[in-house]
């Protein structure tokens, strides 16, 4: 009897005492378990700042407006050269990761492109069977002959996507800190509208890429490729495609941050995965934009006339002297908009108003 008594005291006194920690955690209302409705909507409020505002980890460095030189001697497409002047503005410190895509996929529910079935009226005299989900991965072979046809080295997967990156029996498990690929334009548009940002102009991404740098260097970082022996991006080293070296440590993506920072203190600028921009591509620039520049109305690629293709700049893992140089200073690249790989993402910029009007 006596040990009843002792355990019904020892029940009482820790009932008081989470009683008392209770009262002094919660709000009146809660405290008899009844929870109001006013405190409910406040907690959905919360909640719903929380999914549709930057993830916390999201890092975003204000950027001062300036002019700069934009566009490059060394590609073709990013002439003519001309002075560009850009408002202030935020930028994502690093690429999208795929920690922050899945929080958004979560929320909301989104489906990428590369996840849907594919319209046969779109694709008018292939066989249905082969219109089924999926993307592009990077698959290289021994016997690649030349460089002329990519198709040698990019293989259609079925079921590749953002959280499958090489196909139906991968997963990002481990790679929560990478930057998201296999997303098409619109995707990344989705993604930034989800946050409350935007995608960057071209003329941004490049005028923060420089880094507050005005030279005129064949590198975002200067001349030379690398610093101290260090490298300073994540490209390709060894022979394109079939032998990557990993000199710089990845054969694929590496988690965002792990190459030095630019001036501005962003990361991965060049390198690790292409980045869309907002532009239609053409393949130069109009010189009467000269001023927050958002690009022609439409776009045009003498290579593929009928594509609809949008900016991606800064280059890839993939990147080398060999096949691709445009990691480089100043240069362009362009994706059709609904085209997915496993080296392409993107980050996202918020105009300094939209900022303001958060706080
Ligand atoms: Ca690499
Ligand atoms: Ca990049």
């Amino acid at each position: 009897m006596k040990l009843l008594k002792g355990i019904v005291k020892i029940v009482l006194i820790g009932l008081l005492i989470s009683k008392q920690m209770y009262a002094q955690e919660l709000p009146s209302c809660c405290t008899d378990n009844i929870v109001s409705r006013a405190a409910l909507l406040a907690q959905h409020d919360r909640e719903t700042q929380q999914d549709s505002k930057f993830a916390p980890e999201t890092q975003m460095i204000l950027i001062q407006g300036g002019t700069f030189s934009m566009g490059s001697t060394r590609f073709p497409d990013a002439q003519i050269i001309r002075d560009v002047t850009i408002s202030d503005f935020w930028i994502d410190a690093t690429e999208v990761t795929n920690a922050q895509f899945a929080r958004f996929v979560e929320a909301t529910g989104y489906i990428t492109v590369a996840e849907r079935a594919l319209n046969p009226q779109d694709f008018p005299g292939v066989n249905p069977d082969l219109l089924v989900p999926g993307s592009a991965v990077y698959s290289p072979t021994d016997a690649v002959n030349g460089f002329q046809n990519h198709l040698q080295w990019w293989q259609f997967v079925p079921s590749a996507s953002w959280h499958h990156p090489e196909g139906p029996e991968s997963n990002i498990s481990g790679r929560e800190n990478h930057p998201v690929v296999h997303v098409a334009y619109e995707d990344a548009e989705a993604y930034a509208k989800w946050t409350g940002k935007r995608l960057p102009t071209e003329a941004e991404w490049e005028y923060t890429a420089r880094g507050g740098s005005d030279s005129n260097a064949e590198f975002y970082w200067g001349n030379d490729l690398k610093i101290d022996g260090k490298w300073q991006a994540n490209i390709f080293q060894g022979t394109f495609p079939e032998n990557n070296t990993k000199e710089d440590g990845y054969t694929h993506t590496a988690p965002v941050g792990a190459f030095p920072p630019n001036g501005y203190g962003l990361y991965d600028m060049s390198g690790n995965v292409w980045e869309w921009c907002s532009d239609f591509y053409q393949p130069s620039y109009d010189p009467m934009q000269t001023s927050d520049p958002t690009g022609p109305k439409s776009s045009y690629d003498p290579q593929e006339p009928r594509a609809i293709k949008r900016v991606q700049r800064g280059g890839s893992f993939l990147c080398n002297d060999q096949y691709c140089e445009r990691y480089k200073a100043g240069a362009r690249g362009k994706g059709e908009v609904n085209s997915t790989t496993n080296h392409i993402g993107f980050r996202c910029v918020s105009d300094v108003t939209t900022i303001q009007n958060r706080e």
